[in-house]
């Protein structure tokens, strides 16, 4: 029998993807480079085995597709992608296609697609979010590529997707890079969730001086709340671990410096190239820098550890819940104004409503608050802005008021609280009909003769900047 679907590298990811699909009823024909690992594979997917086709070269995993053949790679991402498609590639035939499923820079995926498709071959950048548990029981997955040749593979990838009300996490968002970096800024969008989250915790654990698990116990709470969602439920259950060697909270064993494999910094990268700034997912991209930079901090805080601060009063939990909610919103709005900015930049004909829908299940965001923002978007954003829809102004009314007090106690306690008080920033600025570039605009004028528009009309104008200074 010749399947549908192949899969090269039985990584995490892979491995866990073949096993869904297989369950799905669809035979999927497997490699990977240690001929070892797939042998282990099989001998672990017990029942499941007998739809998985284990091959050892990769001629044999071409002979064992069916036409137009589909091949997923769950390889590294970079330099191991490009290696794996010059091996296939001369054994393909046209109409084939390469479903890179890693986490790949959307660049490289413009720049595969291309090449194989100048050879007649089709290649897909597809993102699945959801790490291990996803793969294995339904992913959230953003495809980009041709899209009649999706429409040979939908059926599997709906099938083996997360479901949200019985609809599948999974859509086709446009050609080439697309589905890569939608899934690139859904990593950034994680990144500010999780950050905001530690903010959060932050200033209770230092402010109000509570225990991990008391910490815990509150983000229960919320997870039953408008924060639903499976990153307040995880923070929930982590902070309310213990570790089984020591007895002591188990967050508190674990060294505070954050690794980055890279979406979330290309999610910043792209947004400065489009003149775009989502400031509250720059700023979780910092704070992971930041944190990797312990020998620095543990200096600085024997240099300015003892600085004054305020004891102010740390803001009631409903502040906290509120001012979340609202700075996780503007972290959205912000994700996807870039999301619409690229789109329009690579002219992919991304639907912001449809990212929001796919987002809602089997990804590591999925939250009660994206089925809302799908329906804010298809209901037409006010200048393309989610946190000037209609649905959200009291949520956004309410929690700016909270996230300013909570900022505000930051600020004057002493503690970090970089995605917040951004997602502040960002907020007033939208909300501030008279900005202050206009003395910028002066300023550049006065130096490099940039000229500037009037208020009273007329445009690149310059001031008499050589003229008398008025001190009064
Ligand atoms: P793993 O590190 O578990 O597996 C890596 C796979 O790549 C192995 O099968 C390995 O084969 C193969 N490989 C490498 Br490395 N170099 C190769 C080469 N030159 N030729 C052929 N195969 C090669 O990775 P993973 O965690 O499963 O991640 C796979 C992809 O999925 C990455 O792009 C990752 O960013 C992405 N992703 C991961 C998660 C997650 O939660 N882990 C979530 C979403 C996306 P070998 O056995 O011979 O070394």
């Amino acid at each position: 029998t010749q399947a549908r679907i192949g899969l090269v590298g039985l990584g995490v990811m892979g491995a866990n993807l073949s096993l869904n699909i297989a369950e799905k009823g669809f035979p999927v024909a497997v490699y990977n480079r240690t001929h070892s690992v797939t042998d282990a594979f099989i001998a672990s997917a017990g029942a499941l085995a007998e739809r998985v086709i284990p091959t050892k070269s990769y001629e044999d995993l071409v002979a064992s597709l069916a036409r137009p053949r589909a091949i997923i790679l769950l390889v590294k991402a970079g330099a191991p992608v490009d290696a794996v498609i010059a091996d296939l590639e001369p054994l393909l035939e046209e109409g084939d296609m390469i479903i890179d499923a890693g986490n790949a820079d959307f660049h490289d995926t413009r720049r595969r697609e291309a090449a194989l498709r100048a050879q007649g071959l089709n290649f897909f950048g597809m993102g699945i979010s959801g790490g291990e548990e996803g793969a294995r029981h339904g992913p959230s997955i953003m495809v980009g590529g041709d899209p009649a040749s999706y429409a040979a593979i939908r059926d599997i990838l709906e099938a083996i997707a997360a479901r949200h009300d019985g609809v599948p996490c999974a859509a086709h968002f446009g050609p080439d890079g697309a589905g890569h970096f939608v899934k690139t800024v859904h990593n950034g969008i994680e990144y500010a969730d999780m950050q905001m989250i530690a903010e959060i915790y932050g200033i209770l654990r230092d402010g109000a001086g509570r225990s991990p698990a008391q910490i815990g116990h509150l983000f229960e709470g919320w997870d039953k709340g408008p924060l639903k969602s499976y990153l307040v439920e995880i923070t929930g259950r982590v902070l309310q671990t213990t570790d089984p060697e020591t007895d002591l909270p188990m967050v508190e064993m674990i060294v505070d410096s954050a690794g980055q494999k890279g979406t979330g910094r290309w999610t910043a990268i792209e947004a400065i190239r489009l003149g775009q700034s989502p400031s509250a997912i720059e700023a979780a991209v910092a704070a992971r820098a930041w944190s990797s930079e312990r020998d620095t901090r543990a200096a600085g805080a024997a240099l300015f550890g003892d600085l004054p601060a305020e004891a102010g009063t740390v803001p009631p939990e409903e502040d906290l819940e509120q001012a979340l909610l609202a700075a996780k919103l503007i972290a959205y709005d912000q994700g996807f104004g870039i999301l619409a900015a690229a789109s329009e930049a690579f002219d992919w004909g991304i639907d912001l409503a449809t990212a929001a829908e796919v987002w809602r299940e089997g990804c590591i965001i999925r939250s009660a608050l994206l089925d809302d923002m799908a329906g804010a978007i298809r209901e037409g954003l006010p200048q393309g802005r989610l946190i000037f829809a209609p649905r959200f102004a009291g949520l956004m009314r309410a929690g700016a008021v909270a996230l300013r007090r909570v900022v505000a106690y930051g600020a004057c306690a002493g503690l970090p609280l970089p995605a917040l008080a951004n997602a502040l920033a960002y907020f007033d600025t939208m909300r501030q009909a008279r900005g202050t570039t206009d003395l910028v605009q002066a300023q550049r004028d006065f130096f490099g003769a940039h000229g500037f528009d009037r208020v009273d009309g007329g445009t690149n104008r310059h001031g008499p900047w050589a003229g008398p200074v008025s001190h009064s």
